[in-house]
C-alpha cells in the first residue's frame, strides 16, 4: 500500500482572519490566502490547515458556526473558496478544513427551530433540560468559565454548552445529527478538500446521567462526565468510516487530555489518522525533564499504527517563543530552531503555527478595549463580578486570554505589517518592523531561513520523516535520537542546556556522517570529534549503502 501524503507532509496552521488581507478591511481572507500561496511554497510547507471560514456571528471567531456550507463574507465568497482550492492545489499544496462538530452558533437555523418549542422536531438535535429545584441541571463548567447551562424563558429549559453561551452543544446521541454532519463533510469533500481538523472531538458525548462533575485538591472541576464518554468511539468511527470513502482523506482530531493512554483510544485503524498531543508543547515555561518524559510516554504508548502529533503553538496557546522565553533575544531564537528542529525531525506529524517561522512574540491586551478573546473577556467579567478591580480582572483575563499568539502575520516592516492597509481586526505583534517575512529573508541565520532549510532537509530524506526513530537517551540536558530509513541513517542531538557538551564518545552512526544541519554558524564538521555548545540543535546523516 502506498504510503498516506499526510505521513510525510508538514502541515502550515493558517489563522483565517490574522493571515493576510486582500480586500483592505482589516481582515485576513481567503484573497489573501491566494496572494500568499507562493510564500508559503517558498517556505516548503505542505498542508494547510484553515481555522473556520463558515458563516458565523464570530463570538469565538468562528468556532460558533451558523451555517456549515456558507462561506462568511468576512473571508470572501465560494468562488473565492473555489479559486483558492485550486490554486493551493496546483501548487502541490494539501489542504484540511477545521470543522466544529459539536457545536453551532446559537444563530444556526437547527437552533433556531430547536428552542422554538419543546416539541419542535428539532429540540432533541441539542441537549435540552428541565430545571432542578429551580436552578440548573448539574455542576457542569463551561471550558471558557462560568456554568455550562442557559436558562432559556420561553420554552422553561436549560441548553448546555461546554464553551460559551452563543457555542450551543448537539446531541450526539440523536442519529438525525450524524446524519446531517456527515452531509456537511460530504458537501467539502466534494469540494476538493483533503480532509477535515475535528475541533473537541472527544466532547461530542457527555453522560446520559447527568451526574455532577467532581473537583481535585486545588478546587478545579474534573471533567469526568463531559467528554470523552463511553459510546464517544462509536460516533467517531461512523464519521471516520464515511470520510475514509475518499481516496486520501486525512482526519486529524483535537483531544485535550493529560492521559496518554485515553488519546491513543481515538487514532487507529477506522478511527482517527492523528490527534493532537497537548502534553508535549503546552508546557508554560520550559523544563527539558517534562519535555523528555513525554517523549517517552509518545514512544510508550502508540501502537506501531499509531502517529505522534508534534506542535508547540496554536491559535490557542501562547506562542512558544515567548512561553519558554527569557527576553535574551538571541538565546530566544536558538530555543526556536531547537524547537523546530524536534517538530520536524521526531518522530510525528509536525504543525507549524503561522509566524512561529518568524519568531513573532506574544501580543498582550494593556486595555480591556484591545481584548477579541471571548475565553479573555469572558474571565474578565467572572472577575468583576467577583468584586476584582478593572486592574486586576485586566491581570486575570489576559492570563485566560488567546489574542496573544492571533496576531497579524508580520510580512514587511510596514505599519500594518503588510498585512492589510487598514487597521487590523486586532493589535499588531510587539517588534513587528523587526520581526518580519521581508526582514528575516535578508538575514542568513534568521528563524525563517532556519525552517526553510530544515523542510527542505526534511523533504530529501526519508529517514526524517519515516522509517525508524528511537529515541536514545539524554546527556545532561541534550536529547539524542536516530532515525534511519533505506539507505540512510541520521542522528539529531539537541541541546536544551547552557552547557557545552562533548559528544563523540559512545555515539555511533552508520557510513560516513555529515553534518547536514546546525543553528550554529561554525561547527566542526568532524563526528569523531564532534561538542555541542549552548542550545546547539544538530543533524548529522550519513548514507549506508
Ligand atoms: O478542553 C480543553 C482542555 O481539556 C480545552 O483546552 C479545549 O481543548 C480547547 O479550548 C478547545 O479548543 C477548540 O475549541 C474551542 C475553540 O474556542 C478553540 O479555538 C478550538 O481550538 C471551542 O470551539
Ligand atoms: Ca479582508
Amino acid at each position: 500500500m502506498e504510503t498516506p501524503w499526510w505521513k510525510s507532509a508538514v502541515f502550515y496552521e493558517i489563522y483565517m482572519p490574522s493571515f493576510c488581507d486582500g480586500n483592505g478591511d482589516g481582515i485576513g481572507d481567503f484573497a489573501g490566502i491566494v496572494s500568499k500561496l507562493d510564500e508559503l511554497q517558498e517556505l516548503g510547507v505542505e498542508g494547510l490547515w484553515l481555522t473556520p471560514f463558515y458563516l458565523s456571528p464570530k463570538v469565538d471567531n468562528g468556532y460558533d458556526i451558523a451555517d456549515y456550507t456558507t462561506i462568511d463574507p468576512d473571508y470572501g465568497t465560494m468562488v473565492d473558496f473555489d479559486t483558492f482550492i485550486r490554486e493551493a492545489h496546483d501548487r502541490g499544496f494539501k489542504v484540511i478544513v477545521d470543522l466544529v462538530l459539536n457545536h453551532t452558533s446559537v444563530e444556526h437555523p437547527w437552533f433556531k427551530e430547536s428552542r422554538s418549542s419543546q416539541t419542535n422536531p428539532k429540540r432533541d438535535w441539542y441537549i435540552w433540560k428541565d430545571p432542578v429545584e429551580g436552578d440548573v441541571p448539574n455542576n457542569w463548567e463551561s471550558f471558557f468559565g462560568g456554568l455550562a447551562w442557559e436558562y432559556d424563558e420561553s420554552t422553561g429549559q436549560y441548553y448546555y454548552h461546554a464553551f460559551a453561551k452563543e457555542q450551543v452543544d448537539l446531541n450526539w446521541a440523536n442519529p438525525d445529527v450524524r446524519t446531517a454532519m456527515k452531509e456537511v463533510m460530504g458537501f467539502w469533500l466534494d469540494k476538493g478538500i483533503n480532509g477535515f481538523r475535528l475541533d473537541v472531538i472527544n466532547f461530542l458525548k457527555v453522560s446520559g446521567e447527568f451526574l455532577d462533575n467532581p473537583y481535585d485538591a486545588a478546587g478545579e472541576q474534573q471533567h469526568v462526565h463531559d467528554k470523552d464518554q463511553a459510546g464517544i468511539l462509536d460516533a467517531i468511527a461512523e464519521i471516520c468510516a464515511y470520510v475514509h470513502e475518499r481516496e486520501g482523506a486525512f482526519m486529524v482530531g483535537e483531544i485535550g487530555s493529560e492521559d496518554m493512554d485515553v488519546l491513543s483510544r481515538y487514532s487507529g485503524k477506522g478511527l482517527l489518522d492523528v490527534v493532537f498531543n497537548f502534553n508535549l508543547g503546552s508546557q508554560e515555561t520550559f523544563s527539558f525533564d517534562r519535555l523528555y518524559t513525554e517523549l517517552q510516554k509518545m514512544e510508550e504508548v502508540h501502537a506501531s499504527d499509531q502517529v505522534p502529533t508534534l506542535f508547540f503553538s496554536s491559535h490557542d496557546m501562547p506562542r512558544h517563543i515567548s512561553r519558554f522565553g527569557d527576553g535574551n533575544p538571541e538565546l530566544e531564537e536558538k530555543r526556536a530552531k531547537l524547537i523546530a528542529t524536534l517538530m520536524l525531525t521526531a518522530k510525528g506529524v509536525p504543525f507549524l503555527y503561522y509566524g512561529d517561522e518568524i519568531g513573532m512574540r506574544d501580543f498582550v491586551a494593556e486595555t480591556i478595549e484591545d481584548m477579541r478573546d471571548v475565553q479573555g473577556l469572558t474571565a474578565y467579567q467572572l472577575a468583576l463580578a467577583n468584586g476584582k478591580s478593572s486592574e486586576e480582572a485586566l491581570h486575570m483575563a489576559n492570563a485566560k486570554c488567546r489574542d496573544k499568539s492571533r496576531t497579524p502575520m508580520q510580512w514587511t516592516e510596514e505599519k500594518f505589517g503588510g498585512f492589510s492597509d487598514a487597521e487590523p481586526w486586532i493589535g499588531m505583534g510587539p517588534q513587528h518592523r523587526l520581526l518580519n517575512v521581508r526582514a528575516e529573508k535578508q538575514r542568513p541565520d534568521s528563524i525563517y531561513q532556519f525552517y526553510r532549510k530544515l523542510i527542505a532537509l526534511r523533504r530529501r530524506h526519508p529517514a526524517l520523516y519515516g522509517g525508524y526513530y528511537a529515541l536514545m537517551e539524554r546527556r545532561e540536558d541534550t536529547l539524542l535520537y536516530v532515525r534511519r530509513a533505506a539507505g540512510e541513517e541520521a542522528l539529531v542531538a539537541l541541546n536544551f542546556g547552557a552547557k557545552t557538551l562533548a559528544l563523540s564518545s559512545g555515539l555511533r552512526i552508520a557510513g560516513n556522517p555529515y553534518l547536514a544541519l546546525s543553528n550554529y554558524r561554525e561547527t566542526a564538521e568532524d563526528f569523531g570529534s564532534f561538542i555541542l555548545r549552548p542550545y546547539e540543535a544538530v543533524v548529522w546523516i550519513s548514507e549506508t549503502n
